[in-house]
């Protein structure tokens, strides 16, 4: 049984700090790294020691597998946790962890690159008796006509390397067909170097939800039920929910999913955390779409209502520990709600806004978990994901949960920069979202009334300015010479979030 005394945190923002904060609770030495854009990133304070990786484009530091593994053998770490992104479903990265003697907390290079590609997963699930959407190749128009006879119209074209929605087509009638194959083909080629296309049947007005799976070495496989990720715009989640609204009352649904999920992870031999991510139709079926072979962004709502820490799991099974519990111990209770906070401007398309929190007050009070890599003062950079936090609320019944995240939006302030924290504020009052009652196609089905710019009354304005005003020119005299002695703040000049750790260069 491999010993972990120290991991390294091979990840940034939210996730490295959420990472560092279980390995504390472990009593497990922590190592961050960054970038140049990241010297006084929150994760670097928060580690016991930090080691430099490179310049800013994450190309030229996170994603550098041979400066990780020089921060590791620096350091003595001897495990990695990716996080999510960057090097997470990486197999060369994982073999190259192994190379060199270190743990990868996560699933092993076979489990990973039997879930990466597309087909090779959908013919891996199929031997494995999970329900996928039937479908078929495309093959030339001809064989195209008679497949798409065969399923019923509207049917979907999709990439076969591709994913993420790119490539994608819906066709509602044969005379469209020659048409839209052409057109997938194209941007397949473009997209990706590849323009095999398959075809599906289209499941109409669909949820995207995926079970949460948790496996040991041992052959031990649990699922923690389920995530309704189906508020995404442009194939991005942007709130996360459990239960799902839609099987609410069809928790016989959720124990089928959930058998289903173990029984594809079984057939990969996975172990450690993952996501299967299914299609659910409105009349209760589902069909495998992917598994997701890391720890997810939104997982703290699948920890919220099971109170399950998925961090110090990942890290007790990769140190070769059985889960210790069975399906039948695994209780949820409650409701619980992701909301993902972005540096964007949702009433300028979610352009990205990077610049600097000049002021965050960020929620907090019973039933508040908010996630963060964020704080005031701190630089939010256009070189990487413009997350700030995942403001996430929990309590005893959906109608709660929605009256406890409309009081945590109401408190989450951000100045500096523009958020989409006007987008969430609107979706809590959406009379749909509230009931429940949407599909995939909700966002963009309602983006007008989500994303529309609240005019502010001529009085209101003026006040603004005013405000802005006074408070450019308080920021502008904190920077005068004197104020910035530095005698007020610790460590002689050092910022007051300083927490002591070893920074090595
Ligand atoms: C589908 C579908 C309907 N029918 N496949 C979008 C990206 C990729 N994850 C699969 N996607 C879809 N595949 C069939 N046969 C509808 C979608 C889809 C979608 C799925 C999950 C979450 C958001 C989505 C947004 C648009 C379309």
């Amino acid at each position: 049984m491999p010993t972990i005394a120290k991991v390294l945190v091979a990840n940034r923002g939210e996730i490295a700090c959420r990472v560092i904060r279980s390995l504390k609770e472990m009593n497990i030495a922590s190592v961050a790294v960054y970038s140049d854009a990241d010297r006084e990133a929150l994760h670097v304070r928060m580690a016991d020691e930090a080691v430099y990786v490179g310049p800013t484009p994450s190309s030229e530091s996170y994603l550098v597998q041979e400066n990780i593994l020089a921060a590791v053998a620096a350091t003595g770490a001897d495990a990695i946790h990716p996080g999510y992104g960057f090097l997470s479903e990486n197999a060369s990265f994982v073999r190259a962890c192994t190379d060199a003697g270190v743990t990868f907390i996560g699933p092993s290079p076979e489990a990973m690159e039997a879930m990466g590609s597309k087909t090779a997963a959908r013919a891996k699930m199929i031997e494995a008796g999970v329900p996928v959407v039937p479908g078929a190749d495309a093959g030339d128009v001809e064989d195209l006509k008679k497949s798409a006879r065969e399923l019923g119209y509207p049917v979907m074209l999709k990439a076969s390397a591709g994913g993420g929605g790119k490539g994608m087509r819906l066709v509602e009638r044969e005379e469209d067909l020659a048409s839209s194959l052409e057109r997938a083909r194209s941007e397949a080629a473009k997209s990706f170097g590849d323009d095999t296309v398959y075809v599906e049947k289209a499941i109409i007005r669909p949820r995207h939800v995926e079970i949460q799976v948790l496996a040991d070495g041992h052959g031990n496989c649990v699922h923690l039920f389920e995530r309704d990720c189906s508020i995404q715009r442009r194939h991005q989640k942007v709130v996360e929910e459990t239960p799902s609204p839609a099987l609410r009352e069809r928790r016989d649904i959720v124990d089928e999913m959930g058998a289903v999920a173990v029984r594809a992870a079984k057939a990969v031999n996975y172990v450690g955390a993952g996501t299967v991510e299914f299609l659910l139709g409105e009349d209760g079926s589902f069909y495998f779409l992917e598994m997701n072979t890391r720890l997810q962004v939104e997982h703290p709502i699948t920890e919220l209502i099971t109170g399950i820490d998925l961090v110090r799991e990942q890290v007790r099974v990769a140190a070769g520990e059985e889960l210790g519990y069975a399906q039948s111990d695994i209780v949820a209770r409650g409701h619980a709600f992701e909301c993902r906070v972005y540096a964007e401007d949702p009433h300028m398309g979610f352009m990205p806004s990077p610049g600097k929190i000049a002021r965050l007050r960020q929620p907090s009070g019973p039933g508040i978990r908010d996630d963060s890599g964020a704080y005031e003062g701190a630089e939010i950079s256009p070189s990487y994901d413009p997350l700030i936090s995942k403001l996430c609320v929990w309590a005893p019944t959906r109608e709660l949960a929605v009256d406890r995240l409309r009081r945590a939006l109401g408190e989450y302030v951000v100045c500096g920069i523009k958020t989409n924290l006007p987008f969430h504020l609107a979706l809590v009052e959406n009379e749909a979202f509230q009931k429940g009652d949407y599909d995939t196609g909700f966002i963009a089905a309602n983006e007008d009334t989500l994303c529309k710019a609240t005019p502010l009354s001529g009085e209101d304005a003026k006040w603004l300015s005013i405000a802005a005003a006074v408070f450019q020119a308080k920021e502008e005299a904190a920077q005068l010479p004197a104020a910035r002695s530095g005698t007020a703040s610790s460590g002689g000049g050092r910022s007051p979030w300083w927490l002591g750790g070893t920074l090595r260069h």
